[in-house]
């Protein structure tokens, strides 16, 4: 399995495959179109993908999650890119909108946290307590990561330390002030200075060549920018007295006339007490590290009742026909407790299935007892006439049988018309291609693994198959977003299955969730651990 990690910078952007052991196995850069609006970039983002994954032979099934690395500033819910002035982009959802058209879980960082996240989990931050990390790229920018977490401020805006005044009444900066750091000892500052000092033409790099070669004017222009860069950094660490700092970025490569000289200015004016325990140096990964540390960040979509993303995270629909009709009200608690994100309910006509169960007013009734948004699977003949009865409220679900009416269509269509999600559901024997003329009224497809009506039963072998030709189906078709859920003995065994086969929602019953020989917390966290543990291999 893999991470995609993708870091988005003002002029290119590199996308990546990272695997279990935290490398990078295939990789694509390149720079960002023309047309920057954001939906049209993070489209173009995906169709690249797709390209590298089929010249590379990946199918996107082995991609479990994307992390994705702006230039800019991005809420604390590291969905929302609220301001990103290299590209034009403001209070742009990057988040839902690339889980909306890959299907894949996807959380977004700032680029330069996202290369301190990089180097503490896999780079030269490993097993450090406070790294800072500073990417002197065209700009300067700083991630932190204390104690386990990327530091994003009460604010948002902790790390700019490009935007530190150096200069009075100096540089006009992006950021709306005059004589920024950055505009000084970063990449694009430095090529200001180069031409200020060797004429129009003269690069950033013109001053490393010239200072290499011995050129007074070009060492005393580095001396110049390591003491201000300097200067900022014993600022931060005499602040907030990390034990690790590593520079990341394009500067950062020059090793000799930059970074040495740099740690030992740092080393020799910092508070002498703290200074010698801290280790600094050039950061591990280079420039892969916003990509590396993006694919790794933690994802933001965990919240279990957060149930509103397009994406194909795991989910568990506890199946309240196996809850313990004496204790629901218990049972419901520890379901809540559990984070279990769907109350899974089978109404039963004794027509369409042989079975009978439950009215519409225990659903309200057990609507007052719980926040969990409902899954409605109706297995019930007429179903058209229910849905105007039912209290739906916008995160459900109601799936209707394809089996069950011969207007399928009109069915969806008034379950969307509620603000719930339509679904479509199909017993063992049916077709997958039968769904085809409705995959733009569905959010969710639900393949029965068994003949519906009971509890218990075991499950219908050619469901794994059918789960993995209905992915590879709507994937193929580029209905990422639809999400396929399971019903029907979704056991321990068959869950880590099912989801390898590209199911990502799993009706619990007696199988698993409301097992007879544990109870509902403990048999919830021992079905999500299989999930991750095969996530993880
Ligand atoms: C029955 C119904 C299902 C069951 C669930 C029970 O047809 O649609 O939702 O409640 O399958 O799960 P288990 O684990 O007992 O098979
Ligand atoms: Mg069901």
């Amino acid at each position: 399995m893999y991470k995609l990690g993708v870091d988005i910078g003002g002029t290119k952007f590199n996308l990546g495959l990272v695997d279990k052991s935290k490398k990078i196995v295939v990789q694509h850069s390149e720079k960002v179109p023309e047309n920057k609006d954001w939906k049209f970039v993070l489209s173009h983002i995906y169709t690249t993908l797709q390209d590298v994954l089929a010249k590379n032979n990946i199918s996107q099934s082995e991609i479990i999650s994307c992390g994705m690395g702006v230039p800019g500033t991005v809420d604390e819910t590291m969905r929302i890119a609220v301001k990103v002035p290299n590209l034009g982009w403001e209070n742009a959802s990057v988040a839902d909108e690339f889980e909306r058209i890959s299907g894949l879980p996807t959380t977004i960082v700032q680029d330069s946290r996202a290369a301190a996240w990089g180097e503490y989990v896999a780079g030269r931050g490993q097993g450090k307590n406070l790294v800072v990390c500073v990417t002197i790229g065209t700009g300067i920018g700083t991630g932190i990561v204390a104690d386990g977490k990327i530091f994003n401020g009460a604010l948002g805006g902790s790390g700019e330390l490009g935007h530190i005044p150096a200069v009075k009444n100096g540089r006009p900066c992006g950021c709306g002030q005059k004589g920024c750091l950055e505009n000084y000892v970063a990449g694009k500052g430095l090529g200001i200075t180069a031409t200020e000092v060797f004429g129009d033409g003269a690069s950033s790099l013109d001053i490393f060549n010239k200072a290499k070669e011995g050129d007074t004017k070009a060492v005393e222009i580095l001396n110049q920018a390591i003491e201000m860069l300097g200067n900022a950094m014993v600022a931060t660490l005499n602040l907030v007295s990390p034990d690790c700092l590593l520079f990341s970025g394009g500067i950062s490569r020059q090793t000799e006339l930059f970074v040495e000289p740099l740690i030992q200015y740092i080393k020799a004016h910092s508070y002498s007490v703290t200074a010698e325990n801290i280790y600094m140096d050039a950061a591990a990964l280079g420039e892969d590290a916003p990509l590396v540390g993006a694919a790794l960040v933690p994802q933001s979509g965990k919240n279990p009742l957060r149930t509103d993303d397009g994406a194909r995270t795991p989910k568990i629909a506890a199946s309240v026909m196996c809850a313990d009709m004496l204790n629901l009200d218990a049972d419901l608690k520890m379901m809540e407790q559990a984070g279990i994100e769907y109350l899974h309910f089978d109404l039963m006509d004794g027509h369409f299935v042989p079975n009978l169960m439950i009215p519409l007013e225990m659903l309200d009734r057990i609507r007052s007892a719980t926040n969990i948004p409902y899954d409605i699977h109706l297995m019930t003949y007429n179903p058209e006439n229910l849905i105007p009865k039912m209290k739906l409220q916008k995160d459900d679900i109601v799936s209707v049988h394809y089996e069950s009416t011969p207007h399928v269509q009109r069915v969806l269509t008034l379950i969307n018309e509620t603000g719930a999600s339509a679904a479509l559901a199909l017993n063992p024997s049916t077709p997958i291609e039968c769904a085809r003329e409705v995959l733009d009224d569905i959010k969710m497809l639900l393949l029965m693994t068994v003949n519906p009506g009971f509890a218990g039963q075991k499950i219908v072998p050619q469901s794994f198959d059918k789960i993995a030709r209905a992915r590879k189906w709507l994937d193929d078709l580029g209905y990422h977003h639809i999400q396929i859920q399971v019903d029907g003995n979704c056991s321990f065994e068959n869950v880590p299955k099912m989801h390898k086969a590209g199911a990502n929602i799993f009706v619990a019953g007696t199988s698993s969730v409301f097992h007879k020989d544990m109870d509902i917390l403990s048999a919830t966290a021992k079905l999500r651990n299989l999930i991750e543990e095969r996530q993880e291999n």
